[in-house]
């Protein structure tokens, strides 16, 4: 049966465009089959990696390259979270009436259970996988997506009771109404400029997460003024003392720092089994969206003491010697990098390894870091030579040019009590698919080096 939408005063058949066919396009694609909406899929790449998977899901699924008379046709655009918007077919569609819109948006409107939404420009994922994690040892039918992995449409579920999504800025460009029960932006710090005309376009897109929540959870670090209703509650997480009775923060006594709300202690510091003041701040950014969706807060507290961490941020691989070995292939920006430096540079014994693609970053915020703690650096890839100018030879530094000898350059400069920390501040899609690529490579090298 064919639908139909008013365009223009005319009737015409409702008829999706899927742009771009990476795992957000297969999951539009799903859901079209499923609700038996008609579509078909353009992509830049004529030949893209998920065709395959595509025709398995339906195998007379109209694929072509972009193509203007398509895309003008459809009643609907659901585009991808990696096309840049900027692209000029965009306008000219909308001009003509068609509606453009991304898979969570479209989520926000399917969702038939509470969404909390986490954004920021690092430990998404880590605060994604953490409220998840508290969540489900306290209800059944949570279910955690979005940019950390599962595209958000292929959670739908009947029997869900809760949705954790984590959303990326590329994202919340379309998705500008999310109904969430909670949202947060956990930071903002440099990223992206390759796609954005400026940070404050950068920010500003970040802070849609708040524009249709019920409760707000802020960082009292972050300057930024956001659109949040005035329906929604707001509750506070930050390094200093919480300042009221719903907000969280650091509370010192006898000695000893513990994450608190209000005056009450909630858990020392020292029994986060997460390394690094940036990870102290994840968690209680965790509580706040667990305590604003209703979690008990005593279980939330024992199931945090065991939670283990993401691969490929911050994770221990080795300890060679006397020497630790991190693997943060997730530091994709320099503010990730300065987080990971802060929570293992002692004095001087760093070794770090940085490079990829620098999305244009700025680099110099490392010179000071690198300054006091960095022992060594070593550095690869597109941005090797843009990395050395901006840390001015501040430390010591070799170039290389494969992680395979970025490792045996890292071994060697290591001595006891010392650390190697692989976290690149660069984007990898010079040398590598992606991240989990990249982590993968440098964890089975040192695997070679240790044996
Ligand atoms: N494409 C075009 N034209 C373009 C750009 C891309 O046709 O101008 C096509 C590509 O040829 C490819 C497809 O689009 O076939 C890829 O689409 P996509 O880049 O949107 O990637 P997906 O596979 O759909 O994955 C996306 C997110 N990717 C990006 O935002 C770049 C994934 O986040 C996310 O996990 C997934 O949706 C599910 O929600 C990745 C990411 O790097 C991990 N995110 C960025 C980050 O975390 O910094 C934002
Ligand atoms: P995202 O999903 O936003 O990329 P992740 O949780 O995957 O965030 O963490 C990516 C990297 O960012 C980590 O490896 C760590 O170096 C750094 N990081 C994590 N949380 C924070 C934070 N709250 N502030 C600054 N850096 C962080």
């Amino acid at each position: 049966m064919a639908l139909f939408v008013w365009r223009s005063g005319i009737l015409a058949k409702v008829h999706k465009v899927i742009f771009g066919l990476g795992e957000t396009g297969l999951s539009c694609a799903r859901y079209f089959d499923r609700v038996g909406v008609s579509y078909s899929v353009v992509d830049d790449n004529p030949a893209p990696p998920r065709l395959a998977a595509l025709h398995q899901i339906n195998a007379d699924a109209p694929v072509s390259l972009v193509d203007p008379e398509i895309i003008y046709g459809a009643s609907e655009i659901v585009v991808s979270p990696g096309v840049p918007l900027s692209l000029p077919v965009f306008a000219e569609a909308r001009a003509r009436g068609v509606v453009i819109t991304g898979d969570v948006e479209m989520f926000g409107e399917l969702a038939n259970a509470p969404i909390v939404a986490i954004t920021g420009s690092n430990g998404k994922s880590t605060v994604t996988a953490l409220v998840g994690y508290l969540a489900s040892a306290q209800r059944s039918g949570v279910f955690v997506g979005g940019n950390i992995g599962t595209p958000c449409l292929d959670l739908l579920n009947d029997e869900a009771t809760l949705y954790v999504l984590e959303v990326s800025s590329f994202q919340l460009e379309l998705a500008t109404q999310l109904p969430t029960r909670a949202s947060v932006v956990l930071n903002l710090a440099p990223d992206h400029l390759d796609r954005y005309e400026s940070l404050e376009d950068y920010y500003s897109v970040k802070s849609n997460v708040y524009r249709n929540c019920s409760n707000a959870i802020l960082n009292r670090g972050v300057s930024s003024e956001f659109p949040i209703p005035q329906s929604s509650t707001v509750r506070s997480f930050g390094v200093d003392a919480p300042p009221s009775a719903t907000d969280f923060g650091i509370i010192e006594f006898n000695g000893e720092r513990y994450i608190g709300l209000g005056d009450e202690k909630l858990i020392a510091i020292e029994e986060i089994p997460i390394d690094g003041m940036h990870n102290v701040l994840n968690c209680m950014a965790a509580l706040a969206l667990g305590t604003a969706i209703g979690l008990d807060m005593d279980a939330m507290l024992r199931d945090l003491k065991k939670f283990r961490g993401l691969e490929h941020r911050c994770e221990l691989v080795a300890k060679i010697g006397g020497v630790a070995i991190y693997n943060d292939s997730k530091a994709t920006n320099v503010a990730s990098t300065e987080a990971a430096i802060r929570s293992f540079g002692l004095e001087k014994n760093l070794v770090l390894i940085l490079g990829g693609i620098s999305k244009g970053a700025d680099f110099s915020p490392l010179r000071l870091l690198a300054k006091k703690f960095v022992k060594q650096v070593l550095v690869f890839g597109s941005a090797r030579e843009e990395i050395l100018d901006s840390l001015d030879g501040v430390c010591p530094s070799v170039s290389c040019d494969s992680l395979e000898e970025v490792v045996a350059a890292a071994i060697s400069h290591a001595s006891d009590r010392d650390v190697v920390l692989f976290s690149p501040a660069c984007a990898s899609f010079d040398m590598f698919d992606d991240y989990q690529a990249r982590g993968n490579e440098f964890k089975s090298l040192i695997a070679g080096v240790a044996i």
